[in-house]
């Protein structure tokens, strides 16, 4: 049950931009839907831990490597800050928070047209005191609810069309239909929906070559199974009333893609609907446990950086089952 608007009701003010949320939880807010994740719903979540087994969705900090999207790989340096003791300090030249898994901020993407969530502009983004939108919303508030898997990648090779990881499929709503009705889950508002693709497996298993190419130019050789892009897709994600989405791949959404206004999702679900998208989260242990087991719903726990004005954070999520 949910009192909040449908797709087809937004906006909610004539004012703001169609099919968007912006003022739904005031003129003034940062968080968008992990304003869905209450106080009930981290008492829901916790009510799913019940066998203590953990699952960290956090690849690690050097892959993929090398990095995306002209990001860099990390630099670490083990200090010795204090001469002659035995005291190790960690230091990096380059941590570049959305190489590796992560949370995307409403501050990552703004619409080309309406400009970013809430009606944020350019100048709000300074990462200093007064800062707009940035990840320390969701770092000083805590993301704790129900967690859902939907294994994209073992529903297609179960229906006899095993997805090549290393290629561009588009899921459809129907397919994610598909998917949640096989791994016998009805939504809830509020739930963290992840999806494992495939991508991950298969760009584990790839050479050294491959993935220096894509590095290179991963917006145009990058090519992954993900969501499809467009409207049809928004409002089926926002009609689950998700508070966050994440995957296991590169962009969410399914890549290359054609960065065109109506079609890239990014554009939509981060400054129109103000949905948080997390990618490239490592699910694979989380997606065997929960194809042995038939359960597909856990306690969703993540506590982001509080980097203030932050546009992305390693997620630092955990499934518990
Ligand atoms: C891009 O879409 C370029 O970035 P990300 O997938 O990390 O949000």
């Amino acid at each position: 049950m949910t009192d909040l608007p449908s797709y087809s009701e937004l906006p909610v003010r004539a004012d703001r931009p169609p099919r968007s949320s912006w003022g739904l939880w005031g003129d003034d807010d940062e968080l968008g839907t992990v304003n869905l994740l209450t106080q009930e719903r981290a008492v829901r979540g916790l009510g799913l831990a019940r066998h203590g087994r953990v699952f960290p969705l956090n690849w690690e900090l050097e892959q993929p490597n090398p990095p995306f999207y002209g990001r860099q790989p990390l630099v670490h340096h083990i200090d010795r800050p204090l001469a002659g003791l035995p005291i190790l300090d960690d230091s990096m030249d380059t941590f570049f928070t959305q190489a590796s898994s992560q949370w995307d901020a409403l501050c990552h993407v703004g619409h080309p047209e309406h400009g970013f969530y809430n009606g944020r502009v350019d100048a709000d983004f300074t990462g200093t005191p007064g800062t707009r939108n940035g990840i320390e919303h969701y770092a000083r508030r805590g993301l704790v609810g129900r967690g859902v898997l939907l294994d994209m990648a073992r529903l297609f090779e179960a229906e006899g069309h095993p997805i090549d990881g290393g290629t561009q499929v588009e899921f459809t709503p129907d397919d994610l239909e598909r998917a949640r009705v096989a791994a016998g889950l009805e939504f809830e508002p509020g739930d963290v929906l992840i999806l494992r693709t495939g991508w991950m497996q298969w760009y584990l298993g790839a050479d050294e070559d491959t993935k220096r190419d894509l590095a290179e130019d991963s917006l145009a050789r990058l090519k992954t199974p993900g969501v499809m892009g467009g409207e049809a897709m928004a409002e089926y994600l926002w009609n689950q009333h998700f508070s966050a989405v994440a995957a296991d791949n590169p962009a969410f959404e399914a890549w290359p893609h054609a960065l065109e206004v109506d079609h890239y999702l990014h554009y939509r679900l981060i400054a129109l609907l103000g949905i948080p998208m997390g990618e490239m989260w490592f699910v694979e242990d989380l997606a065997a446990d929960c194809a042995a087991d038939g359960v597909n719903e856990f306690l969703f726990t993540s506590a982001p950086l509080n980097l203030l004005g932050g546009v992305g954070s390693p997620p630092n999520a955990l499934a518990i089952k």
